[in-house]
């Protein structure tokens, strides 16, 4: 067993601070179907005020908060567009079709950016009756897939702007929508002002065990509260795990900024490496995606190669494999990593 562990494989693998284990234990609770759990009505305040919309809404999951961000802003034959290469679209099994029976129109994304002319020219005629109705854009930032990247701010109003004047609400995926304000350097209210819905994750780079909160207006959230309960997700005593997002939104945002110079860092090592690239202009927060030139370099071995050196690295998906630094990955472990890749490609021994 190596002596030591990094874990790179995603932000979601972080543990909870020493601050969050005490406000856990000490959290004031009640039955938060009732609403009367102080402690998770707290966090729902905290976090609508920080967003700068209405009203928020506490969720198990980034998955279930944009299931029900969709499901609140649509009916069963609807349309929502969204990115090709998203984690609604990709990654959360199917569940506004499976569930709300709303149809995903992807359209491509590069860099995360979603081009407003390839909305506009997607959105159906709702006069005609052979179309679904259109009723929603979805946009991810930071964008995962695409590396990390921070959609920048005229990118977001911009897609607000198309998706109002055609009648349509806007959701954003925000899982890591802190990182996306840090790494731009624009007040998170001012990132989303544009934006219907936003569902962002106390449990990845902010550290939580659990939680994501769907923000925007108080209408959408009354119904948002509704298809929570309907998918089995009302909490009771929720202020257990709502008081470490407390601490999350007061202590570990302005922090997110050591994250992202640490995956630079790592970035431009690694891009240093012979068979090893990286889009370096997209590693703006704290993910890297890693190309693998696979006649240099077996991705499954580089993978167990660092693994037995301690250095866990997401699985490779063709020749893609991604790299994800949190709190819990210092400077030092960034040198070591660097280290233990060179080692796992015999570049240098051990
Ligand atoms: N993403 C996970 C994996 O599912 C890929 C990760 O390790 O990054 N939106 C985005 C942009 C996400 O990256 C994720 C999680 C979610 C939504 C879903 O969050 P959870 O896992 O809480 O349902």
């Amino acid at each position: 067993m190596p002596e030591r562990v990094i874990d790179l494989r995603s932000d979601t693998v972080t543990h909870p601070t020493e601050a969050m284990r005490d406000a856990m234990y000490r959290a004031e609770v009640g039955d938060d179907v009732y609403g009367e759990d102080p402690t998770v009505n707290r966090l729902e305040e905290l976090a609508a005020e920080r967003l700068g919309k209405e009203a928020s809404l506490l969720l198990l999951s980034g998955t279930m908060g944009n299931l029900v961000g969709i499901l609140s802003q649509t009916r069963s034959g609807d349309e929502a567009i969204v990115g090709a290469y998203s984690h609604i679209f990709l990654n959360e099994a199917g569940g506004p079709a499976a569930l709300g029976g709303v149809q995903l129109h992807p359209i491509p994304t590069e860099r995360g950016v979603m081009d407003v002319q390839a909305i506009e020219a997607v959105v159906r005629d709702p006069n005609n009756l052979h179309h679904p109705r259109t009723r929603l854009v979805c946009v991810e930032n930071t964008h995962n897939r695409d590396g990390g990247v921070a959609v920048p701010l005229g990118v977001m109003d911009a897609v607000g702007e198309v998706a109002h004047r055609r009648g349509l609400k806007l959701h954003l995926d925000g899982a890591r929508v802190f990182n996306a304000a840090v790494a731009l350097d624009v007040p998170v209210a001012r990132l989303v002002r544009e934006v219907d819905t936003i569902q962002f994750c106390l449990s990845k780079g902010l550290g939580c065990p659990v939680g994501s909160l769907l923000v925007g207006s108080k209408d959408t959230i009354g119904d948002a509260r509704r298809w929570r309960k309907m998918i089995g997700g009302a909490l009771r005593q929720a202020g257990i795990f709502a008081a470490a997002g407390i601490v999350a939104l007061e202590q570990m945002v302005d922090r997110l900024a050591d994250d992202h110079r640490n995956a630079r860092r790592l970035a431009e090592g690694l891009a240093q490496i012979p068979g090893l690239s990286i889009d370096l202009g997209v590693v703006d927060t704290n993910i890297i995606m890693l190309e693998v030139d696979q006649v240099r370099v077996e991705p499954k071995a580089f993978v167990a190669g660092l693994a037995e050196r301690g250095v866990k690295i997401g699985s490779p998906y063709g020749g893609r494999i991604r790299l994800v630094t949190h709190y819990q990955v210092s400077g030092e472990d960034v040198s070591y990593a660097l280290r233990a890749a060179e080692q796992a490609l015999g570049l240098v021994h051990a």
